[in-house]
Parts: C-alpha cells; structure tokens; sequence
C-alpha cells in the first residue's frame, strides 16, 4: 500500500490541480516529438561524412575485423531488443486495467522456462562463437612489422620507437607526443603503458580500444590502408583535462615514411649566432631544458643537456621538443600547430599527398602563432592542468603538465624563433 495518507478523492484533485498546472510544460506528445527530433538529430550527425572517429568507417584491416563483427551483433541485438519491447508494449496494452477480475495465477511451466532459457542461450552462443574467434585474431602479434611504445600520462601521449629492425629499421630510439607516424599497409604492434592513472587508447578507424594500466603492458595492434590523419582520444577517465588528451595516427607511404624517420634523427642544428633563436636557445636552456629534452642541445661547456623531468613533473615526463615543428598538433593534439590557412593542406590532403605535406612540417609562415603563445604565456590558463603550487601537496610539489612560467613577451619571441626551427 502507498504510504500517502491523502483521502483518496483530495489525492485525485490535487493531482489533477497540479496537472495541469505543468501540462502545457511537460505535454507528453511535444515531449515525444522533441525527442525524436533530438534522436534524428544524433542519427544524422551520426551518420554525417565529417566523423574523424567513426567506428563505422573502418580504415584499417583490425578494424575491419570489428566492423565485421558489430553488423551481426547489433542486428541481434536490435531484432532481440525490438521484439523483447514489443511483447512489452502489446502486454502492457492488451492486459490494461480497466477493470476486469484479476486472472487466474499460474506458475510451473517447464516446456517454456526451459524454452526460454535455452533460446537466449542458443543466441548468445551465436554472439559468443565469432566475437571469441575475432579477439583472439586481434591479439595476433605473429606478423608485426613495426613496435612503437605509447606511454599515457595526464594529459597527453609520448609515443616512441624503439631501436629495431621493424618499422624498416630503427638504428636510434625517436621520441614524439602526440602524434604517431606509420606505414600504411604494415602490421604496427602498439605497445601501451601509463605513468600515472589508466588511461585508453583508441584510434576509432584503425582498432578496438586497449586500456593503458600503470605497471602493465597492453598490446593494441593497428595498421592503415590508405594515407591519411586518423584521430582518437583518451577512452579512459582520467582526471581534470581527460578530454584535452587526444592524439592521431598518420599513416603514409614507405618513401615518406623513410624520410619522416631521418628526419627525426637529424643531428642538432644550433641557430645561427646572434639570430633570435640563437637568444631563443639560452631562454630554452634557462627555462625549459629542466623538462623538456632537445636532443644534442649544448650548454655553454659543450655539453649536453639531459632534461629531468622526473624530477619537476609529477608523471615523471615531458614532451620531448627535439622535433617539435613536424608534428602538426600540441599539448595532448589539443591545438593546432598549424594556421587555420595550411591546417587543411595537410588534413584535407589528397590521399597521396598526405605524407608529403606532413612531411613540410611548420613553417614560420604556417605557424599557428596565437594558440602557441597563449601557451607560452600561461599553459595552465589554456588547458586545465594541476599547476597551482598552493595545491601540489599530493605530488610533493610537482605539477601535473606545464606550470606558469611567467615568461616576458621577448622571451616568448625567442622561443618560437627557437622552436621554429626544430623541425
Ligand atoms: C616543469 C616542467 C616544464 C617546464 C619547465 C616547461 N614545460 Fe613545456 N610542458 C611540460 C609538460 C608536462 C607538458 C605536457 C602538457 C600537456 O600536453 O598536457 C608540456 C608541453 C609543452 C609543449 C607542447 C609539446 C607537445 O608536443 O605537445 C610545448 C611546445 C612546451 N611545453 C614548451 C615549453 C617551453 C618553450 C618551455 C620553456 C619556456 C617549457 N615548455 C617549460 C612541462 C614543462
Ligand atoms: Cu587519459
């Protein structure tokens, strides 16, 4: 019985009162056909050709493997679900009370509880028998041809390439963030760790998603058809700027793939003396050398300089800048490097193009000078990070990502001088 002590009648005129005070409101016709315009909505935006990471547009073969896999099973799944409510909605309606005696009760009817257990099993075994053969054909690591180490960390992805035959030869460890580059047509074993929480890694159009555990190592293999900048995202909540932490795949041919690598292994070039990158270097030395690794950068003495982020970041790492400008996007890929003019060169490229013009890197001239500086200025102030020291406690004083540096506008000039031609 309902704990409402109300007389029945008074009960029924209140409700009423309040009805229709709200019906206009909460008219449940308006509120159906709002809904269904906002579901339409979903489905078309859903549908439409701009989803960079559309699970339904497969562009690699581990994909495929899925996308193979989620038609069966959602149409199951949707006969099933359409059928479950039907019976729902013909019982609710047919069995309405309007009145009638309660019906006879009954209970114990083997032939249909024994029915009804086996046919939801006879259809998960259906789910089960190709979903089971397609993760362990995900898992296969037999034929790699490339190993490339993913480290997550709040809020952005190192990614490096350890010294190898595979990936066509790797004589020196390459270490980038960000951003992945790869051969279309190779078999890429990623090899996914974290410094600090779990994170996940998830390239929509070329696999499934693998949770990156702290102490652990989880393999995630993915490869690309065709050339092209595929995008992701951190799939695992991860704290203040989860959804900054996202990160892309660039697939290109063999010719610009090679030429990506020797690039990244080009000895230090110092500015030119006096230049303003050559002012930029010592701000860089003074300011950032303590985080951020520029490999074969020098000190006064001549020698070099070995950042140590594990002792001024909380995760223990900082994005290494050696090669800053041939990666198209920073901070966790949250912003572009490139101007909204040279942005669609590159990602709008056609498809054997694509590793060319990624390949130009950032130009003075294609350089998205106003998101850079802003971060120059005030990183935190751009992408929430926990930088405040009043609140560094927890991390024995460190930050999490990159605190206020309160550089001047000169020097901010000179660092991008300077990073401009790290590249
Ligand atoms: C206390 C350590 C620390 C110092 C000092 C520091 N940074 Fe950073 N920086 C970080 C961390 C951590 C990140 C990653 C932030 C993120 O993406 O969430 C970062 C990111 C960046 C990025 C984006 C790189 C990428 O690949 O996404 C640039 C550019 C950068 N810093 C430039 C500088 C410059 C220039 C200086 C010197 C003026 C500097 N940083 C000083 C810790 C530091
Ligand atoms: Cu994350």
């Amino acid at each position: 019985m309902s704990l409402d002590r109300t007389p029945r009648n008074e009960r029924t005129s209140m409700q009423v009162a309040k009805s229709t005070t709200t019906f206009d409101a909460v008219n449940p016709g308006r509120l159906a056909r709002l809904g269904s315009v906002a579901m339409l909505a979903a489905l078309v935006a859903g549908c439409a050709n701009d989803a960079p990471q559309d699970t339904w547009q497969p562009a690699g073969e581990n994909a495929q493997k899925i996308h193979d896999l989620q038609w069966p099973v959602f149409l199951v799944a949707g006969l099933v679900g359409v059928a479950v409510f039907g019976v729902l909605f013909y019982a609710l309606w047919r069995y309405r009370d309007t009145g009638q005696p309660i019906p006879k009760q009954i209970h114990g009817r083997p032939k249909l509880e024994i029915g009804l257990t086996i046919l939801p099993a006879v259809i998960l075994i259906f789910v089960a028998v190709p979903t089971v053969g397609t993760l362990i054909d995900l898992a296969d690591t037999d034929d790699t041809d490339c190993i490339i180490n993913v480290t997550g960390q709040q809020w952005w992805w190192e990614i490096d390439y350890p010294v190898q035959d595979g990936c066509g030869g790797i004589s020196e460890p390459i270490i980038t963030s960000g951003q992945m580059v790869i051969e279309v047509g190779t078999n890429v074993i990623v090899r996914g760790t974290s410094r600090d929480v779990i994170h996940s890694w998830w390239i929509p159009r070329l696999n499934g998603k693998r949770d990156m555990v702290p102490g652990r190592v989880h393999t995630n293999r993915l490869q690309a058809e065709a050339p092209g900048i595929y995008a992701g995202q951190c799939t695992e909540f991860c704290g203040l700027s989860h959804a900054n932490m996202r990160m892309e795949v660039i697939a290109m041919e063999h010719d610009d793939f090679e030429a990506w690598k020797a690039n990244q292994l080009e000895a230090y070039a110092a500015p030119e003396p006096e230049s303003l990158a050559a002012e930029g270097e010592s701000t860089f030395i003074s300011q950032c050398a303590r985080c951020h690794q520029v490999n074969g950068l020098e000190n006064s003495d001549g020698e070099l300089i070995i950042a140590r982020p594990d002792l001024n970041v909380w995760s223990g790492a900082a994005p290494n800048l050696t090669k800053l400008m041939t990666r198209n996007t920073f901070a966790g890929a949250s912003f572009d490097l490139l101007s909204d003019v040279c942005r669609p060169l590159v990602w709008e490229a056609p498809s054997d193009l694509v590793g060319e013009r990624y390949n130009e890197g950032v130009s003075a001239d294609c350089l998205n000078e106003v998101d850079l500086r802003e971060w120059l200025r005030n990183p935190p102030a751009k992408k929430p990070m926990y930088t405040d020291p009043t609140k560094l406690e927890a991390t024995n004083g460190l930050p999490r990502g990159m605190p206020f540096l309160a550089l001047s506008e000169d020097q901010i000039d000179q660092l991008i001088a300077y990073l401009l031609e790290r590249k």
